[in-house]
C-alpha cells in the first residue's frame, strides 16, 4: 500500500513536471502579456532575468518584475540616446529604459516593430545580465544583428556571450 503510494505520487509528479511546463510557456507566448522575471541569488553572485529569449508577435507587451529581494535592477535596451551604448534594436523602434526597479516593482513595455532586441540591466550588464527579444515580421524580415549601429559603445564580452542565439530564439520561442 505505502509502496504503492509512493509510485503513484512520483509518476504524477513527473508527469506534472514533464507536461506542464510547454503548456504553461505556450499559454505565456500567446498572452497580451508577456512576464520576465528579474532575479538573482542572495548576496548577487548571480543575476538573470528569465526567460532571457522570447519571440513574441507585434503588440504584445512584455512586464518585468523584480523578484530579486535583495536587488534593484532595470531593462535597459542598446541604443546611443541611452548611455552611449551602441544601437542593438531596429532602426525605426523606440528606445526604452525601465529605471531603477525595486523588489517587487513592475515596467512594461509593447513592441510593434519587428526585429531583434537586445537589452541588459544597468548595474548587472558586467555581470552579464542581458536579454534578447524577437519580434516576429514577415518572411522579409532580417534578424541579423549589425553590431556597432549608431557608433556607440557595444557590450562588454560577457554580455556578448549571455545573449542567445538567435537561431535557438527562433527556434525555440523561448529561451529560459
Ligand atoms: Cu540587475
Amino acid at each position: 500500500m505505502n509502496v504503492l503510494r509512493r509510485h503513484f505520487v512520483l509518476s504524477s509528479g513527473l508527469m506534472i513536471s514533464g507536461m506542464a511546463a510547454p503548456a504553461l510557456w505556450r499559454r505565456a507566448l500567446a498572452a497580451d502579456v508577456i512576464d520576465i522575471s528579474m532575479g538573482g541569488t542572495t548576496g548577487g553572485a548571480h543575476v538573470w532575468f528569465r526567460p532571457s529569449g522570447l519571440l513574441i508577435q507585434p503588440g504584445q507587451t512584455l512586464r518585468w518584475t523584480n523578484h530579486d529581494a535583495g536587488n534593484s535592477h532595470t531593462a535597459t535596451v542598446y541604443h546611443p540616446d541611452l548611455y552611449g551604448k551602441q544601437q542593438r534594436i531596429p532602426e525605426n523602434a523606440t528606445p526604452w529604459d525601465s529605471g531603477f526597479l525595486l523588489p517587487e516593482q513592475s515596467f512594461s513595455v509593447t513592441l510593434t516593430v519587428p526585429g531583434v532586441y537586445d537589452y541588459y540591466c544597468l548595474p548587472h550588464e558586467h555581470a552579464g545580465m542581458v536579454g534578447r527579444i524577437i519580434v516576429e515580421g514577415d518572411s522579409s524580415t532580417q534578424y541579423v544583428q549589425e553590431p556597432g549601429r549608431g557608433g556607440g559603445r557595444p557590450p562588454p564580452e560577457i554580455a556578448l556571450r549571455s545573449f542567445p542565439p538567435i537561431a535557438t530564439i527562433l527556434k525555440e520561442k523561448i529561451v529560459e
